[in-house]
């Protein structure tokens, strides 16, 4: 379903095997050199995701090779296998005449979403990139609105994200206001061998050069 220009739902994108690879990986990505945390935020707050990298490390607001606000190490690199997933998805979204073979995300961001945790409206801008980023749900649903470029306010777009599904977010809705209001209280995705909660993998273009 197109929600807005560039914006692509793709319900149920993802099938059991690739569903468990990710669980399995992000659990192994969370014993890497950088653990799963709950990034601090400049005003005090502190996020209620908890949050590990890929190829470059996120902190509010800027990437770095090296997790300074956590322990210092360098983050894990990005798998080629990833960069692959990311075209597939692509082409999915947008079509096998889209570019997306010239897709090269080089840097995942793994949310994890117990009951209770939020995510408030923001754009992600870090990235010196236009390319869409990609990404995918495993396990608990959840409500994701979807806003518009101008303010964090209405008008948006209240969609529910299931395990399995791709969002692509590119085009002019690359830049737009989102955020996951709530968590749907669910049972994980015990096929995909995740028994509670939520994960978010985005991929994304940097756009960088060490
Ligand atoms: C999540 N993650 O479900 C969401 C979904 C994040 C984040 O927002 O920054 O980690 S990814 C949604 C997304 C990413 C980039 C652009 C847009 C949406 N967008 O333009 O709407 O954990
Ligand atoms: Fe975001």
């Amino acid at each position: 379903a197109v929600v807005a220009p560039g914006a692509v739902h793709v319900p149920g994108w993802l099938g059991t095997e690739l569903r468990r690879r990710l669980v399995d990986s992000c659990r192994a990505w969370g014993r890497g050199p950088v653990p799963f945390r709950q990034t601090a935020l400049p005003g005090g707050g502190v996020m209620s995701v908890r949050t590990v990298c890929l190829g470059w490390h996120w902190q509010p607001y800027r990437y770095s090779r090296t997790a300074d606000d956590v322990n210092g190490a360098r983050v894990a690199a990005f798998p080629r296998w990833l960069v692959a997933l990311g075209r597939r998805a692509l082409e999915e979204a947008y079509g096998e005449d889209s570019g997306a073979g010239g897709y090269t995300p080089d840097t995942a961001l793994i949310n994890f979403y117990d009951a209770d945790a939020r995510m408030g409206m923001h754009r992600d801008r870090e990235e010196r990139s236009t390319a869409p980023v990609v990404s995918l749900s495993i396990g608990d649903p959840c409500v994701f609105r979807f806003g518009n470029t101008g303010t964090r306010g209405r008008p948006w777009t209240d969609v529910e994200l299931r395990s399995g599904d791709l969002f692509v977010f590119g085009g002019p809705s690359r830049f737009a206001y989102h955020g996951v209001p709530r968590v749907l209280a669910g049972t994980g995705d015990p096929a995909a061998g995740l028994a509670s909660g939520r994960l978010n993998i985005t991929l994304r273009e940097t756009g960088l050069t060490d």
